[in-house]
């Protein structure tokens, strides 16, 4: 029988068995552990997976992975070479970021949307706490520009006042959405804000720092109807692209790669090149040189002798 993984803590899994439209729990064959020893999680949420036919009294026993359609993965720092799978089979990402308390880069967005199209995850930048903007205007104005005339959807949002919130939804309908971000920035009262009856803990921010106070723990793809979930997940600190060549990260910045054919060389890496046309887009004003500095550190902290 086949189910979907909702939550993994351990070795128990919480999974949906969408025939019987009831939960079950399982754990993992031996032989799927000694797999997925490179991943911190060889299970992730979102998974489809083949269960052992029950046993009275016992719970399942996961005997196979179906084949993934897509799935988020990063690595937790540039040195770290294990990966961590936050979810799979996603319809929609979310990457939730909040201006203040806490700041998000747009560098750690970058990544995020980089992987997104390596993985062919459509993505969405929901800015939370636009409640706050007032106090800091250019700042809030800043991050918003960088991620302007791009293929991503950007929504300011506010858990706190509602902004938003009904535009939010209507991206929900239908479908499997991950929600990612750093901790505090408000996913989980986010998630509140969209469906209350899942009474989400929420947690404040460290009173030196502003920062999140990690109070989401493990990622669980939470139930809204049989055809739309929403998976919230513990806040991230770092977000280390996994497993990329250096001419294939030019490829997932859309600008670079929609103006690449224009280089003289087509293994041009837009650094020095002669003849480069996203150097000469940068001089132009046809590529952001926001976005470009972010691109150039992505290609840095892909090499090794950049690394810390
Ligand atoms: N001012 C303001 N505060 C908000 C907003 N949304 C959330 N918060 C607050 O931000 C803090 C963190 O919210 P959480 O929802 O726990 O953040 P999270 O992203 O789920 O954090 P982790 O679970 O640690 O990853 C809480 O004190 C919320 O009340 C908002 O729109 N405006
Ligand atoms: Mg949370
Ligand atoms: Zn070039």
């Amino acid at each position: 029988m086949d189910g979907i993984v909702t939550r993994s803590t351990g070795n128990h899994y919480s999974i949906w068995l969408p025939y019987a439209k009831r939960m079950t729990t399982a754990q993992l064959a031996g032989k799927l552990r000694m797999q997925g020893l490179k991943h911190t999680n060889p299970v992730a949420v979102g998974d489809r997976v083949r269960l052992s036919e029950p046993i009275p009294g016992q719970p399942h026993t996961i005997e196979e992975i179906h084949d993934r359609k897509n799935y988020l993965i990063r690595t937790s720092t540039q040195l770290d070479k294990q990966t961590h799978i936050l979810a799979s089979n996603l319809d929609g990402l979310w990457i939730v970021a909040s201006v203040l308390k806490p700041r998000t880069s747009t560098g750690f967005v970058d990544r995020i949307l980089v992987t997104a199209e390596a993985y062919s995850i459509p993505a969405c930048i929901v800015v939370n706490k636009s409640d706050l903007w007032p106090e800091h205007p250019e700042e809030a104005q800043q991050f918003l520009s960088h991620f302007r005339d791009l293929p991503y959807p950007i929504l300011s949002v506010s858990a706190e006042t509602g902004e938003g919130i009904d535009d939010l939804r209507d991206w929900l309908d239908s479908k499997t959405t991950l929600v990612c971000g750093h901790s505090g920035v408000g996913k989980s009262t986010l998630i509140n804000a969209l469906v209350p009856a899942l009474d989400l803990k929420t947690g404040g921010l460290s009173d030196k720092h502003q920062k999140g106070k990690h109070t989401t723990t493990f990622a669980e793809m939470l139930f809204i109807n049989e055809k739309t979930w929403i998976i919230d997940t513990p806040g991230i600190k770092e977000f280390g692209l996994f497993d990329m060549q250096d001419e294939q990260i030019g490829d997932f910045f859309p600008e670079i790669f929609r103006t690449k054919r224009k280089c003289r060389f087509s293994n041009c890496l837009h650094t020095n090149e002669p003849g480069c046309a996203v150097l000469e887009g940068l001089e132009s004003g046809g590529i952001n040189p926001d976005r470009y500095k972010n691109y150039l550190q992505m290609l840095e902290s892909n090499h090794p002798e950049y690394r810390r």
